[in-house]
């Protein structure tokens, strides 16, 4: 038997590979003290407001991402259905331009962020940005630069754990948060059969491409790095922003 053989004979099943991936839900953003104390209603609103400009962050460099992704990808039929990620966040060009309907994520959190008070000046200037938060996301981008595609594209699901949070979200904030205009929360609703779709594709590319033991623990080590980076995000907000904060420096 080659070496070769004897990998894809050690590989996990399709299922025991898929339940590996999910068992790592336990490092999931959701479970960071920040967010559990923003989904219970316990933050000012100032956190709230420095934890939505700095999300704007990582929400405008997905589709930065997403490109990177698309540029190393040489299958034609895998970048028509990517490419459709970039046009959720960025927008389609309608007859009503990307303000309607046609907004695209990167808008409508834009929308989120006004809902909290923030300008669109200073979400769209990234003022707010902590070192932190950029270099975790930048971290991301970089790696989608550099990865081979389909690497680039495991890294995505961590997205598996995400529609959980974006109903806790829905399900809380309206009560926790009733200074939040309910029109602000459309991302989360929007982002919900985005997720699910973009998850169903990533685990294809990844059964596809994980054929070997070696590769499966690769997948695994990949999306530590990209729980790792949400988690960073966290902390950093979570500095940046303790309930003493003197209110000359709150957002
Ligand atoms: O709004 C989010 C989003 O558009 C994406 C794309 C995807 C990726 O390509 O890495 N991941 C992701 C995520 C979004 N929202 C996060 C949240 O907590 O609201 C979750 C995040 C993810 O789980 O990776």
């Amino acid at each position: 038997m080659t070496q070769q053989q004897q990998q894809q004979q050690d590989a996990w099943s399709p299922q025991a590979f898929a339940s590996n991936l999910r068992a790592m839900e336990s490092r999931y953003h959701s479970h960071h003290p920040f967010n559990r104390r923003l989904n219970a209603g316990e933050l000012q609103p100032f956190q709230v407001r420095g934890w939505v400009a700095n999300r704007f962050y990582y929400q405008c460099r997905i589709p930065v991402k997403d490109a990177a992704i698309l540029s190393n990808c040489d299958d034609r039929a895998t970048r028509r259905r990517w490419v459709v990620r970039m046009l959720d966040h960025d927008g389609h060009d309608g007859h009503d331009g990307h303000e309607g309907a046609n907004a695209g994520g990167i808008e409508i959190w834009t929308r989120l962020g006004i809902a909290t008070g923030l300008e669109r000046e200073t979400l769209e200037s990234h003022a707010l940005v902590l070192p932190g938060v950029r270099f975790a996301v930048d971290a991301y981008v970089n790696f989608a630069r550099t990865a081979p595609w389909q690497e680039a594209v495991i890294s995505s699901l961590t997205e598996m754990f995400a529609p959980r949070i974006h109903k806790d979200r829905l399900a809380g904030w309206p009560t926790h948060y009733p200074w939040i205009d309910t029109s602000g929360l459309d991302y989360f609703r929007s982002r919900i059969p985005l997720a699910d779709r973009d998850v169903e594709h990533g685990l294809e590319v990844a059964m596809q491409w994980c054929t070997t033991r070696e590769r499966q623990e690769r997948a695994l080590q990949i999306l530590g790095f990209k729980l790792d980076i949400l988690w960073a995000m966290l902390d950093a907000i979570e500095r940046a922003y303790p309930d003493d904060l003197a209110k000359a420096q709150q957002p």
